[in-house]
């Protein structure tokens, strides 16, 4: 393979802003070869979306070193067949219907909860203050585990979303991800226990219960699912409203014009999530040679669809680094189903199971906070910065409202 000696996905220049390269990355390396990583990174959205539906040549074979160890068991995205077609089904079921109505119910009291002691301050992070703590809250709520033990399960999950989320990690780093991912698997051993004698209506209990095709969930396909569930519904959740709304006070006439219609608001964060997807990268592995524009990647190589830059193609997005929640090409009502453009969700087969409850969490939460955050703006001398490779998102953002 071609190593490029100018460029490299693990410098500190692509760490503080990827988005400057991904230009020159589709049209100079769109099959970008990592040597520290023995990976391969893919930019244009015909290559990434090629990747993620050939299903025969690009697998999630990866997924056993990259995730199986802190998920305790095989997720979801690693099945194929009919075994993945009948425990996706019984996923769905957990967000559709009754479930996301009481789900929907639990973000609400959530959102109103967190929002409270700061109302009358004018002052918060949305990161830090309300969006993280949000989406754990919400989470548990949803599997139907004790809200007292957040600050410990929020402990439990930021060690396993380090070992999914890291290009590199030490020995170190991954012997704390492991033990993290350990006592998270510890905990959750006597509610399954329970939950398969006493079932409730969370979403444990159906997943524990659950039946579909005459194929069940074993006790360790529902804690690799848990621990998928609060991973997935957790790490991505405070990134995507932080962006939204950093994105709408950066262009104030498309906030006004959200704020005027609200009806707008799936227009705006079908658009953050095309322009700043929280998720910037999918690996996958490819089974055989693939040729992709004249280079080849090998039989087994590990390969990254880079969704920011794929999302940024031009050939696929017109004005791709303009956000503009009007763009006629941006397919709004189908933002979080299999025909959304953007691929912030993935697609193919092993599309984001959870963007129903997505939508509703973010869709929910922003349409509470902006008649509450009136007014919205950076607060004084507040500097913007994000971080991460593989989920990518603000530090911090601190504003002021009346
Ligand atoms: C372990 C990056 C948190 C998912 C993977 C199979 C997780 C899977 C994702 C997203 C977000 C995570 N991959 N959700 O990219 O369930």
């Amino acid at each position: 393979p071609v190593v490029n000696p100018r460029f490299s996905v693990l410098s500190e220049d692509f760490a503080a802003s990827p988005y400057r390269s991904f230009a020159w990355l589709r049209e100079q390396a769109p099959v970008h070869y990592e040597p520290a990583i023995d990976s391969y990174f893919l930019s244009h959205y015909r290559d990434v979306k090629r990747v993620l539906t050939d299903h025969e040549t690009f697998t999630t074979e990866t997924l056993q070193v990259r995730a199986e160890p802190v998920m305790r068991g095989p997720v979801l995205a690693q099945m194929t067949g009919a075994e993945h077609t009948a425990k996706r089904k019984i996923v769905v079921r957990g967000f559709t219907g009754q479930a996301l109505q009481d789900q929907i119910r639990a973000i609400r009291a959530n959102t109103a909860e967190l929002m409270d002691p700061f109302l009358p301050r004018g002052r918060m992070d949305l990161v830090n203050d309300f969006g993280k703590p949000l989406a754990v809250h919400v989470t548990l709520d949803v599997l139907g585990l004790d809200r007292k033990d957040w600050q410990q399960v929020a402990a439990w999950h930021s060690g396993v979303a380090e070992f999914i989320t890291s290009i590199t990690l030490t020995p170190e780093r991954r012997r704390h991800c492991m033990d993290c991912a350990e006592q998270l698997e510890a905990y959750l051993v006597p509610v399954i226990e329970e939950r398969r004698r006493r079932p409730g209506e969370d979403l444990i209990s159906k997943l524990c219960t659950a039946e579909f095709d005459g194929i069940a969930m074993s006790d360790r396909d529902v804690t690799a699912l848990i621990i998928n569930v609060l991973a997935a519904a957790t790490e991505p959740a405070d990134k995507t409203l932080a962006l939204l709304f950093k994105h709408l006070i950066d262009h104030p006439e498309q906030l006004a014009q959200v704020r005027q219609d609200p009806n707008l608001l799936p227009a705006a964060i079908a658009e953050t999530l095309r322009y700043t997807p929280p998720v910037q990268l999918i690996p996958r592995q490819a089974e055989e040679n693939a040729v992709f524009a004249g280079t080849t990647v090998p039989a087994g190589a590990t390969v990254f669809c880079m969704i920011g830059a794929a999302n940024r193609d031009p050939e696929a997005f017109a004005a791709p680094d303009t956000f503009d929640i009007h763009r006629p090409d941006l397919g709004t009502a189908r933002s979080f189903t299999a025909a959304a453009q953007h691929l912030a969700f993935g697609t193919g087969l092993h599309q984001c199971v959870g963007a129903a409850f997505a939508r509703a969490e973010i869709e929910t939460v922003a349409a509470m906070l902006l008649p509450l955050l009136d007014q919205v703006r950076y607060s004084p001398g507040f500097r913007y910065r994000e971080t991460g490779l593989y989920t990518r998102g603000p530090v911090s953002l601190s504003l002021d409202f009346t």
